[in-house]
């Protein structure tokens, strides 16, 4: 590893932007490749998401024996994890021997937040500089830089002078936090609010939930992985990928084969209840239609809305936190330990926003219409800035100086999520357009990395310096991602998958929402026709000052 303080000149093969998951495997293949790289990484660790989300009860909705690397069967042997679904902790301490068991870290600059990426088509190089100071060429950039990275602390007036301590679940810090004895409140309930708050009430005198909108949430009942289970898994390991690779979502679910109304209405209550004994996401494909079928997403919706009933024994409590203005699933599901049943404690208060919004955050704590509740922390779980986030806080310039924000005014345009027109030999990493969010991340990183890593060794054999998508495959791809979407009761929904989270955003759907299994296919459809859809320019020779233009685009076919 270059030391901590030295600034980072000279020429690379590929610049990676970010070392959690994505960067690190990308890394991995790249050297296999025989390719120079340097990576980018603005956290003083490896690990991404999992290096910056340390709240407490921080764990991953993915079960461990599915979240994690698939490349190399003896890192999928020899690791062992401790629990059901792994807790950040964990996570982190696996990518941190990731990194060392391949030797990843001399390739990494840490402490490097990249601001600014420019291409300059004179000599078809790209120049990436960082805040601090870093500056190198390199012939590929490529994005890692993840979906859920981009930390938003929202626009509210008074923040400054709040006296107390205040926290975002996305940028948590490293030392632990002590809220014993406190009076928190929390905004947010998505995942990391739903997460956190039994913990933080665990600790803290009093806890007050600033609620916006309810999120559906179905019990982990998370435990420790026997050893057994965990030898079976690893039986059949390769084959138990091979085959969550070809799922929706990357994950070796049970996905029902029937629509709701093939069974009856026992039989579908049992179904549900069978779900929600096993606990997890896995509750959402009880039936193959639960996306698509408004009808049969009320019935799953209102199977889970009875359980918080059920559960939460003031009846006003429970009625805020029934979700009924979107379909379940169509916001991220989350996944939890005791949510609900923390309402049930004397300590912990649920305020409505939709009835008495937040005006200012105050001194003393938050004001609401209703009034001021003060507090000695606030935490803040209102979520990111999702997929194009990260890219957005930087300054990326393509061909004719264009900036990839401008050319992405009213939502992103990418060919299958990995490149965008104007920006040449620049890869994304579970970019929009990509199933990426909607899977388990790992498969999806996976398979871009591996699709990138031969499309790069594709351009060695055969002498091609430059690689760019046409116009006409990324409008068709849009296209594509956008008629799909409509298909699903999705794009319906005011979420982070719509970038309805962030004022300003356009209302676009993020992801891919094809599957996994079905993208995968339609991307290597693209390869066996000679990488269809994308222009090639040769290396230049001496004698040669005409770029060599090879046009491979045909029709996008869909699988
Ligand atoms: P999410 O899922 O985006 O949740 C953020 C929460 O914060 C959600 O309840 C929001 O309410 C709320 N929020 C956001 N801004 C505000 C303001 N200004 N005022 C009040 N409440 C607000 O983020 P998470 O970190 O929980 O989870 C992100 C993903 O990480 C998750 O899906 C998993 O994949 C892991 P809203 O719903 O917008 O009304």
């Amino acid at each position: 590893m270059s030391h901590p303080n030295e600034k980072g000149h000279g020429h690379f093969d590929a610049v990676v932007v970010g070392a959690g998951f994505a960067g690190l495997y990308m890394l991995y293949r790249l050297r296999r490749l025989g390719l120079t790289a340097r990576v980018f990484e603005a956290g003083d660790g490896v690990g991404g998401t999992w290096y910056w989300n340390r709240y407490p009860g921080a764990r991953c909705d993915v079960e461990s024996m599915q979240y994690s690397y698939s490349f190399s069967e003896e890192l999928q042997q020899e690791w062992q994890w401790t629990e059901r679904y792994p807790k950040q902790a964990e996570i982190l301490r696996y990518i941190n021997h990731v990194a060392d068991r391949f030797g990843l870290r001399p390739d990494i600059q840490l402490n490097a937040r990249v601001n600014s990426a420019r291409y300059d088509q004179s000599d078809n190089h790209w120049t990436t500089t960082s805040e601090r100071g870093d500056r190198v060429t390199s012939r590929f950039l490529i994005f890692a830089s993840g979906c859920l990275s981009a930390a938003r602390v929202p626009d509210m007036q008074g923040l400054a002078d709040f006296k107390g301590k205040w926290y975002h679940t996305g940028s948590w810090p490293h030392e632990a936090v002590d809220f014993t004895g406190q009076r928190v409140g929390i905004i947010g309930t998505g995942s990391s609010g739903i997460q956190s708050i039994p913990q933080i009430a665990k600790q803290a005198a009093q806890v007050v939930v600033f609620q916006r909108t309810p999120n559906f949430s179905i019990p982990a009942w998370n435990r420790p992985l026997p050893q057994q289970e965990q030898q079976a898994w690893k039986s059949k390991y390769a084959e138990r990928r091979k085959e969550a690779k070809t799922t929706r979502s990357g994950i070796l679910y049970d996905y029902s084969q029937f629509a709701s109304a093939d069974v009856s209405e026992l039989e579908r209550q049992q179904e549900y209840e069978r779900r929600w004994a096993k606990g997890g996401a896995n509750y959402t494909h009880a039936f193959n239609d639960i996306y698509s079928n408004k009808k049969a997403n009320d019935d799953a919706a209102e199977f889970v809305r009875n359980k918080i009933r059920n559960t939460v024994k003031d009846p006003e409590v429970a009625k805020l936190l029934a979700p009924t203005d979107h379909a379940i699933g169509t916001k991220r599901i989350c996944v939890d330990t005791d949510y609900y049943e923390t309402y049930n404690q004397q300590h912990v208060s649920l305020v409505d926003l939709k009835a008495s919004p937040i005006e200012a955050i105050a001194a003393d704590g938050i004001r609401t219409t209703a009034g001021l509740h003060e507090f000695d922390s606030i935490v803040f779980a209102t979520g990111y800035d999702a997929v194009t986030g990260a890219l957005d806080r930087i300054d990326i310039r393509g061909k004719g100086g264009q900036a990839l924000k401008e050319k992405w005014t009213a939502g992103p345009r990418t060919y299958l999520g990995l490149m965008t027109v104007g920006f040449p030999n620049l890869f994304l990493i579970t970019g929009p357009g990509s199933p990426s969010v909607l899977t388990n991340v790992i498969m999806a990183i996976e398979q871009h990395v591996e699709w990138i890593a031969d499309c790069l060794q594709h351009m060695q054999a055969t002498n091609l310096a430059v690689a760019e998508p046409t116009q006409q495959a990324e409008d068709d791809w849009v296209a594509h991602v956008n008629e799909v979407a409509s298909k699903t009761l999705f794009t319906g929904t005011q979420s982070w998958y719509m970038g309805a989270n962030i004022p300003g955003k356009p209302r676009v759907f993020l992801p891919y929402i094809g599957g996994l299994g079905t993208y995968t296919n339609i991307c290597n459809g693209v390869v066996a026709d000679g990488y269809r859809g994308f222009n090639f320019e040769a290396r230049l020779s001496t004698s040669d000052h005409q770029p060599n233009r090879l046009p491979i685009h045909q029709p996008l076919q869909t699988a």
